[in-house]
């Protein structure tokens, strides 16, 4: 039986952001027995667990709990670190598997390096990666404000609604169990199950009269319904100048031109999950995303057309297949059209996008 540690990635199957290391590990090569997989079931607030916050106290998915040494005998406690931030564990995914590292691996595949090779692309790429992090990109954040009128906010609140109580449950259990257990958690940790149930309760108060026209809600109802609708506006709207912002960056097909790196495996997770919610489906094409990504943020928001179909398929080794030399698309059907063929791309949506 083998006693090297092995790295654990938590993660939960339609999290945006663990999609980005679970990407990785495929792009990277790593054999399926190389790191674990470990499901938090966000959807029930497994994040909230007490043994999970000791992983990541900001109760999120990814996290990568890795050994600090790989060559610990059995007689030695073996140490670990956990690694919080999808950014974190993808550079360490990256750095931790190239063509010499060929100890501890099962897989012979290759490792290519997704690091950024100059200073200017490193300078792109943490851009990009920063933007797609930034508060207002949050694709989480998306799902909660993925409505802007009655009936888009019917439906989101059929399909939220299980969802948001549950994890309002999850954390009133955690928090009254805490008053009678032996082990009491940290004034800490009782503050942020606080904190995260006061947000829940939030966005509830909105969601829980989603099937009602709001001239039948009372004045408080209405007034938090249209204070709803005013920060789902503006956030659609930012989210056009976000992707104004990603055009500038991105080179073509990839972020950085021709090669893929680590940038890209955060924009596919971001892309992945925003084209979704404007409701774009696996097999739609480049240019149908950018156009349903077009008619969701609305008011004439357009990206611009301004690469050539050809030089991308060639840019990605994929068949020009009819592009005529004069064909052009937005950066972002570019991205969207290199970036579905890829076997990484198609096994972790091979259920759909999410
Ligand atoms: N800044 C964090 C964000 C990660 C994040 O937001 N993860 C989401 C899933 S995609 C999560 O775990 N949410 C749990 C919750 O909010 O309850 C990172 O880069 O890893």
């Amino acid at each position: 039986m083998s006693s090297i540690p092995k790295a654990a990635l938590y993660y939960y199957k339609n999290s945006v952001w663990a999609s980005a290391p679970l990407l990785a590990l495929e792009e990277k090569g790593y054999g399926a027995d190389e790191v674990d997989l470990k499901e938090v079931d966000l959807s029930k607030g497994e994040n909230f667990a007490p043994a999970f916050l000791r992983l990541n106290p900001h109760a999120t998915v990814p996290t990568l709990v890795v050994p600090l040494h790989t060559t610990l005998g059995p007689d030695i406690e073996s140490r670990y670190k956990a690694i919080q931030d999808t950014k974190s564990i993808v550079d360490f995914l990256d750095k931790s598997r190239s063509p010499r590292s060929g100890t501890h691996t099962t897989s012979s595949a290759p490792a290519p390096a997704l690091a950024p090779a100059t200073i200017a692309f490193n300078a792109t790429s943490n851009k990009v990666i920063d933007l797609l992090h930034s508060e207002a990109a949050d694709p989480n954040a998306f799902v909660y404000f993925n409505a802007r009128d009655d009936a888009t906010l019917r439906e989101l609140s059929v399909e939220l609604l299980p969802i948001l109580n549950a994890k309002k449950d999850a954390l009133a259990a955690l928090i009254k169990n805490n008053e009678t257990a032996e082990v009491r958690v940290s004034d800490k940790t009782l503050k942020f199950w606080e904190m995260k149930k006061l947000a829940s309760d939030g966005i509830l108060a909105v969601i829980q009269h989603g099937e009602r026209p709001t001239d039948q809600l009372d004045e408080e109802a209405k007034a938090k319904r249209a204070e709803y609708f005013k920060v789902a506006n503006a956030a659609w709207t930012g989210l056009g100048d976000v992707l104004m912002q990603l055009h500038k960056e991105i080179i073509g097909p990839y972020v950085l031109g021709d090669q893929l790196s680590v940038a890209d495996l955060h924009l596919a997770a971001w892309i992945t999950r925003i084209a979704k919610l404007t409701g774009a489906v696996a097999a739609d094409d480049g240019n149908t995303v950018t156009k349903k990504l077009e008619a969701h943020i609305g008011d004439g928001f357009k990206l611009p057309d301004d690469f050539s179909v050809a030089e991308a398929r060639r840019r990605a080794g994929l068949p020009s297949g009819n592009a005529q030399p004069t064909d052009v698309q937005s950066r972002i059907a570019a991205f969207w059209d290199a970036i579905k063929e890829r076997p990484s791309w198609k096994k972790v949506y091979a259920d759909g996008l999410h």
